[in-house]
């Protein structure tokens, strides 16, 4: 499954020239700002518990295609992200020149990592040529594109954002947290927590993970406002969108699970409260007093808020290597160990975001396909108007 209106590929290895990518099937005429755009890319970069490398990124985003005097033209947009640190690696990853010692050949696969899994797939026994790949570095890339998208929403009134709701062991019990206490937290530089006292306590999680030589996952939580009812469908199985939401979440590095609303907690309950009773205002239209559904009923948005949860795993490099085999003698040793973060939820929470800027504007473009802004805008009030009137 892929998006329907837009095309995204990104290129890159983790510690090669550049990250790039190129993101086809936008209207023309979106003002893209590049304030907004770096400023994605920043949020990326934050979190307690990330490592070394992100003091050497500065991850500043070229546009070399796709926009003209801050617009977009309606032709593909291309993004190019280059890598600081490539310059401590230029032997390592050089594009023509094998060096004559690699001493970053990598022969002992880290548990968890795509290493030994892409290796048999590649026959490669330097699993640098997958680990490269694999990294989570590439989501830059993805922040970089969604971050357009993201524009495009906003212009129709659609908002993102995300919050931390679990490091470790350490976990925020208040679930339905309000669109404005999210909005506080989400230019903050630690975990992007709603409740400070839990913050605080995620944060010794890391200390300790850190003295541990451990690393820790958790769970974070998008939420999407103001998405107009109707996108996505109920008509055949690809097209419906909590499908295509969680293949984009599920698609972030180390998440392992993907959850809407409140699904995990109806799967225990009765059906009598586990739906979202609807009710009818002549002023406000059709309208409901809870949101267990996440917004999402039949694959097609229903108006209320899209409410995503991602379960990302605890990042496979470790400081404490695992056992493993090295593949070229098969004998029994400690995986590599690599630099690497402790702890990325917050970043993984941020990627989350543009892929569901990404998604949902496919989702957008599929229901009001426009070559212009402006047609989509025009189409957008037309809808809604008829709605007004259903
Ligand atoms: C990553 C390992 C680390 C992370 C990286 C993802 O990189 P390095 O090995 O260079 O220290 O910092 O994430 C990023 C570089 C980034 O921009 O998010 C991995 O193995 O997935």
């Amino acid at each position: 499954m892929s998006f329907y209106k837009i095309r995204l590929l990104t290129a890159g290895e983790s510690h090669g020239p550049a990250l790039t990518a190129i993101l086809e099937g936008l209207p023309a005429h979106i003002p893209v700002s590049r304030e907004k755009l770096q400023h994605q890319m920043r949020r990326r970069q934050l979190g307690y518990g990330r490592g070394a490398r992100m003091k050497i990124e500065t991850d500043e985003v070229e546009i070399t295609a796709g926009l003209r005097f801050g617009k977009t033209l309606g032709s593909p947009i291309a993004f190019n992200i280059h890598n600081r640190d490539f310059q401590n690696w230029e032997n390592t990853m050089n594009i023509w020149q094998k060096p004559v010692e690699s001493k970053r050949a990598v022969h002992r696969p880290r548990p968890g990592h795509a290493d030994l899994a892409g290796g048999l797939k590649l026959g490669d026994k330097d699993l640098r040529n997958i680990l490269e790949r694999a990294s989570a570095r590439e989501s830059a890339s993805r922040t970089a594109a969604g971050s357009v998208c993201r524009q495009l929403l906003e212009r129709v009134g659609v908002e993102i954002a995300s919050h931390v709701t679990r490091i470790g062991s350490v976990c925020l019990q208040k679930r339905d947290v309000s669109w404005q206490n999210i909005q506080k937290v989400q230019d903050s530089e630690q975990f992007r927590c709603v409740d400070p006292l839990i913050e605080q306590k995620m944060i010794e999680e890391v200390n300790a993970a850190i003295q541990e030589r451990e690393t820790l996952g958790g769970e974070f939580d998008v939420v999407v406002r103001n998405v107009p009812p109707g996108l996505g469908s109920h008509i055949q199985w690809d097209r419906k969108l909590d499908g295509r939401i969680a293949q984009c979440v599920l698609s972030v590095p180390a998440v392992k699970a993907v959850s809407i609303g409140d699904a995990i907690e109806q799967a225990s309950s009765a059906g009598s409260q586990a739906h979202d009773e609807i009710l009818y205002e002549a002023k406000r239209g059709f309208f409901r007093n809870t949101n267990r559904a996440g917004g999402l009923e039949g694959g097609i948005t229903n108006g209320e808020e899209i409410r995503v949860t991602g379960f990302m795993k605890p990042l496979s490099t470790l400081m404490k290597p695992l056992q493993s085999v090295d593949v070229l003698t098969k004998e029994a040793e400690e995986a590599v160990v690599e630099r690497s973060d402790v702890c990325a939820v917050p970043a993984a929470a941020v990627v989350a975001e543009a892929m569901m800027a990404l998604v949902i504007t496919d989702a957008l473009l599929e229901k009001f396909s426009s070559d212009t802004l402006e047609e989509l805008l025009a189409a957008l009030d037309y809808y809604r108007s008829q709605i007004s009137q259903y």
